[in-house]
């Protein structure tokens, strides 16, 4: 399938392809969980001596100003009994929490004595069974659709099923009777002009399209890699770049729906060696959830778009 959608990317004069960082990444696919007292696997490099934790838990209580969630958190086997206490979080992870919300993580202790936690996914049971009915249908049909798996101009986009940067479960079905600019980006993607100039460009989309009064607007920018880029991540990037996500949404989810949705969507993500190396693709759905347009490459320009949106 890699093949296919290489094929076609390469007959394209747009086609951008960046070395970008490598994923060390835990994804939210059930597979990849380390169970419960099982150490995961720790990341190579520098800060490969951290021990690393699978923890479950329920939030009792976010302190965003100090970064520290209280956690009711269960029995970390052959390390820690059940215990309610204080974890040391990212600011994403901080501002996403709620009291309540039952949540999986990697506890990582510091020499400090403080515990962290990290790789923070929602783990209420109908929401992780939305998502991965979702990323099981969109597994079937990508398998399928085989060769035709991808989805041309005037196709309607596949369904799917992902997270929010909010840790919310938004379904592909949200956004009909909607127009949806959508591309794919990852937080840590170092090259200047491939993701980072997307989100810019489309954050200008935006702005563009309320100063000339479109309405019924979304923009979804769905991540590369979803083994880094959870919930607290992603808002984390969305609050550093100022964007309004009243109609801007950042997902992840599944590894594999990803992957399918890259497959689909005719985007090439792949590790090679230390590095992924992708390509750009920005996409105009219309309300009825066809692909109205695409632009292959980093050269599209906002007010194309936002010219067409008022077609
Ligand atoms: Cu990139």
């Amino acid at each position: 399938m890699i093949s296919n959608a290489f094929a076609m990317t390469l007959a394209l004069s747009g086609l951008l392809v960046s070395a970008c960082a490598k994923s060390d990444g835990v994804g939210p696919a059930g597979a990849e969980r380390a169970g419960a007292g099982e150490k995961a696997a720790a990341p190579a490099g520098p800060a490969a001596v951290a021990e690393r934790y699978a923890l479950t838990g329920v939030v009792v209580s976010a302190d965003v100003a100090k970064k520290i969630l209280v956690v009711q958190h269960d029995e970390i086997k052959g390390y820690m009994p059940a215990m309610t206490m204080e974890f040391v979080v990212s600011a994403g992870d901080a501002a996403v929490a709620k009291a309540g919300q039952r949540i999986r993580a990697e506890l990582v202790p510091s020499k400090g004595g403080d515990f962290r936690l990290e790789k923070i996914w929602p783990d209420e049971k109908s929401a992780a069974d939305a998502v991965a009915a979702g990323a099981l249908k969109l597994r079937q049909d990508t398998f399928t659709r085989g060769k035709n798996a991808y989805r041309e101009v005037g196709e309607a986009i596949p369904d799917f099923s992902l997270y929010d940067q909010e840790g919310r479960v938004v379904q592909s079905g949200r956004f009909r009777g909607k127009r949806v600019m959508l591309n794919f980006i990852f937080t840590r993607c170092p090259v200047a002009t491939m993701c980072p100039a997307s989100t810019t460009k489309m954050l200008a989309a935006q702005k563009q399209a309320a100063a000339a009064g479109v309405q019924g607007l979304e923009f979804v920018s769905i991540t590369l890699e979803p083994g880094y880029d959870t919930p607290g991540v992603l808002k984390e990037y969305a609050v550093a770049r100022g964007i309004d996500t009243a109609n801007f949404s950042f997902l992840t989810g599944p590894d594999a729906a990803v992957r399918d949705l890259l497959t689909q969507f005719g985007v090439i993500a792949e590790l090679k060696g230390d590095l992924i190396q992708h390509t750009l693709t920005t996409l105009l759905i219309g309300a009825d959830g066809k692909i109205v347009h695409r632009a292959d490459g980093s050269a599209w320009e906002p007010n194309d778009f936002v010219a067409r949106m008022r077609q």
